[in-house]
């Protein structure tokens, strides 16, 4: 069972999102204003579409939270959808006085099809509204919270946009991390940031839509999450579920990835080096690994890289089926985004916060933060007595 748990609810259209998360220590500083930081980068990124301008996510606290100090208490979260008052009838709870209109005709790439065969449902409504990416803001909220934990052992968390449309940047090495909060696609590379822009653009005047790739980092990651003693703890197989399962995210890499199928074993492995470095006595010149060996965190920044499909609803829809008539027709076409990498990255960092924050509290334990905390310090101490 994992330790840091959460659960959301909530439709796209809806009166709002809710989630609950259970596991975290008494002691964490956490506040409201903390989590809407959050809640804004994932809001932000050029290729948004109106609806963005409609929401400004805010979570209240409801529970597990006295004093701006967690309890131990399970914390639960409420973000109304301002929306929802636009939605009032086709979404409402209790039963309809008139049939509200029926969306028919799938979007091809999206769950339409295949969920409303799966929920025997003549209505695509319901499953578009809960595959609907809406749901990720109650992720975030979740993720902010881990974040906050995670923080507090030494971790940090920081994602950028590699490429849009086809356009990439080559940034290597450090990146500056507060141009990616600036930039408009959060990408550092002023020259990238350029074609990547014109790339939605170009989209956007052909109806069409764009995907691209997200790199996220985390650095500070104690060695020793995750294990090789069973597939389930794999911390790589952790974070790849964990990315993956974000909305439009058809491929999930670690480190140097898909590259590494081409290189020599001589090449593609991290080579260990005494040092008196702190905190391990060793140093590691590379990351091929992106921070994980064996499924298990070796103690170097954890890399991720999340390819992003482009988003399955069309301004220029794709041929579809019409499942009240079994005709050919066109997809339906509701208001939409046109690019949503930027989202996807900051998103992508609220899930690996809450792998790490699991796996960190799998490995120290505490019901407090400062036993939580004292246990991570003691573990540090003894990897320097082994030397
Ligand atoms: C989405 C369609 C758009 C997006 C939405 C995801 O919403 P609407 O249909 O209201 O215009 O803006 O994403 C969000 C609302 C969000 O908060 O990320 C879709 O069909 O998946």
């Amino acid at each position: 069972m994992p330790r840091f748990r959460f659960l959301t609810a909530g439709e796209s259209h809806g009166k709002g999102l809710t989630v609950i998360i259970d596991g975290v220590p008494a002691g964490l500083t956490l506040d409201e204003d903390q989590v809407a930081s959050e809640l804004k980068r994932r809001q932000c990124g050029y290729g948004r579409g109106s609806r963005m301008k409609i929401e400004q996510d805010r979570a209240e606290i409801l529970s597990g939270v006295r004093h701006g100090v967690t309890t131990g208490s399970p914390i639960s979260l409420l973000i109304w959808n301002r929306d929802w008052e636009n939605w009032r009838e086709v979404m409402a709870v209790s039963a309809a006085e008139e049939e509200t209109a029926r969306v028919t005709r799938p979007r091809p790439g999206h769950a339409d099809l295949a969920g409303a065969i799966k929920y025997g449902l003549n209505d695509i409504r319901p499953v578009m509204e809960r595959a609907s990416a809406r749901e990720t803001a109650a992720r975030v909220a979740a993720g902010a919270v881990a974040r906050r934990f995670v923080e507090e052992i030494g971790v940090e968390i920081h994602s950028h946009t590699l490429a849009i449309g086809g356009e990439w940047t080559n940034t290597r090495g450090s990146i500056d991390w507060q141009q990616v909060e600036r930039s408009a696609v959060r990408c550092a590379d002023a020259e990238a940031e350029k074609g990547m822009i014109a790339a939605i653009d170009r989209a956007i005047s052909s109806g069409d839509t764009v995907g691209g790739v997200c790199e996220i980092i985390a650095s500070g990651v104690p060695v020793g999450l995750g294990s090789h003693v069973q597939w389930d703890r794999r911390l790589d197989g952790i974070v790849a579920q964990a990315v993956m399962s974000i909305n439009s995210v058809k491929g999930v890499e670690i480190g140097d990835g898909f590259k590494l199928a081409n290189l020599k074993g001589s090449e593609a492995h991290d080579v260990i080096e005494v040092s008196q470095r702190s905190p391990y006595p060793w140093s590691r010149p590379t990351n091929h690994a992106g921070g994980i060996e064996g499924g298990i965190s070796n103690g170097e920044p954890v890399i991720v890289r999340a390819a992003v499909k482009p988003i399955p609803t069309l301004g220029k829809p794709l041929p579809s089926l019409d499942l009240s008539t079994w005709e050919t027709v066109e997809a339906h076409f509701e208001r939409s985004d046109v690019c949503v990498v930027p989202s996807v990255g900051v998103i992508a960092e609220a899930m690996l916060a809450i792998v790490l924050a699991d796996a960190l509290l799998e490995k120290f334990g505490g019901d407090s933060m400062e036993e939580t905390k004292r246990n991570h310090s003691n573990y540090l101490d003894s990897i320097q007595r082994r030397r």
